[in-house]
This record gives structure tokens, sequence and C-alpha cells, in this order.
């Protein structure tokens, strides 16, 4: 293998499939126990961010404060709802270009990485029938500092073997745009160029990933 790249660390939600809408489901079914008011524009706030912390994001509508054990609860409740939701995903849920991607990363002799937030991620990377192309998936809940620390993919960068200015870090987030900017990755955001700063090429979707470009674009 002769490649300037050696490995690809993806994030999960956004880019690979779009557990967004469950995640949504699920926290409207609790905002609206609670009587908190809750759309889909504060769920974009909650792409790529922690569960306690999208909680906390919910709670800025609500009058009412919560103690540490309250909020605890609230969390496990939306879990358990989120976990029922992605009970039935299937391979039909990956994202255009995904599948294709992971192929071809695959047969090239890239290593291949996660860097969710998720601490559901491996049940949906099984539900979508993709974990054999993983060589090693980041479990979030080791991790001690939320995206844009970039822990989550220093950590995937080690588990693989590679020295981070050798991979490519994807994601949908700024948030993760950003970890990947500090671990010293090059950066494929995916989604919209005006609130993907920082990264290094934006596409749509992962049949717009173009190795051979982002390659010709780096010098070590
Ligand atoms: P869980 P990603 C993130 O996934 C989601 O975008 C975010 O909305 C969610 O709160 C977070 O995972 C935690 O998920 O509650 O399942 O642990 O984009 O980092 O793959
Ligand atoms: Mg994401």
């Amino acid at each position: 293998m002769n490649h300037v790249f050696k490995g690809v660390i993806f994030d999960l939600d956004g880019v690979l499939t779009d557990t967004a809408e469950y995640h949504y489901q699920a926290w409207k079914r609790l905002a609206e126990k609670l009587g908190i008011y809750f759309d889909r524009k504060i769920n974009e706030r909650l792409k790529g961010v922690s569960r306690r912390d999208s909680l906390d994001v919910i709670l800025e509508n609500s009058t009412k404060t919560y103690t540490l054990e309250e909020k605890v609860k609230l969390t496990d409740e939306k879990n358990t709802d989120y976990v029922a939701l992605i009970q039935n995903m299937t391979a039909e849920e990956l994202l255009p270009g995904g599948k294709e991607l992971l192929k071809f990363l695959k047969q090239e002799g890239y290593k291949i990485a996660l860097a969710s937030a998720s601490k559901n991620a491996f049940t949906v990377i099984k539900n979508l029938d993709i974990e054999d192309y993983f060589d090693y998936i980041v479990d979030v809940a080791k991790v001690k500092k939320g995206k844009p620390d970039p822990e989550i993919f220093l950590t995937a960068a080690m588990e693989i073997g590679l020295d981070p200015k050798f991979c490519i870090g994807v994601e949908d987030a700024q948030a993760g745009i950003q970890a990947i900017n500090q671990a010293g990755m090059f950066a494929v955001g995916v989604g919209d160029k005006d609130s993907l700063k920082g990264a290094d090429v934006v596409i749509q979707n992962l049949n717009d990933f173009q190795l051979e470009e982002y390659e010709s674009k780096v010098m070590f």
C-alpha cells in the first residue's frame, strides 16, 4: 500500500446513518412528559453532543431545576426509548455512499475506525451490518472529554496504530470538526459548508468522498 493517508475515522450519526431522527423522537417524548418546549431546531443543537449535555440543552427551556439524581433518571428514560427505536434499524438506513466507501477503503488496505459520541454506537453499527469493516470502535464510556476535545479521535488513531497526521476524520458536527482539527487529522465535513468551519473539505454525502483529491492536498 502506497497511500498518503493510512486510516479513516468516522463519526456515526449524520455521517454513516441518521440516528438524529430517533434521538429526536425519544427526547420529544421526554420533553412532552416534562411539559418542556422542544422542536427539530433545538434537536439540531444536539448533534454530536453527549446524552448528558443534550439534556442540559433541553432543560434550558424548563422553569424547574433538576437534581443530579433526577437528571440521571431522565437520561436513562430517554435512552430506554431510544434503544427501543434503534432495535429495528436495518442496513437500508446506511446513508448514501456509506457501504461503497467502507468497501473501497477495506479493499485498498486503509484502517477504519469509529469515533462516535454515542454509547449505543455498537448496536447501530451491528444493525447496519457494517461491524466487520471496522478495525476499532471507540468505547465512548472510556473517553473522558467529549468533542470538541480531540481525545476520541486520538484514541481511535492510537488503537489502529497510526500517527494522527496519516488519518482522515469524517464528521457532520462543528464540535467534531474542531476535534479532528485539534487531533491534527485531515477533516472531511459532511453537510452544510457554512456550519462546518475549519473542515479541509465539505461534501454533501459519502458518495462525494474523493480520497485521491485529499491526498493531493497534503504533503508530509
Ligand atoms: P447516546 P455521533 C451522537 O452521535 C449524536 O449525534 C448525539 O445526538 C447523541 O446525543 C450522542 O451521540 C450520544 O448518544 O445517547 O446514544 O449515547 O454523531 O457522535 O455519532
Ligand atoms: Mg455526528
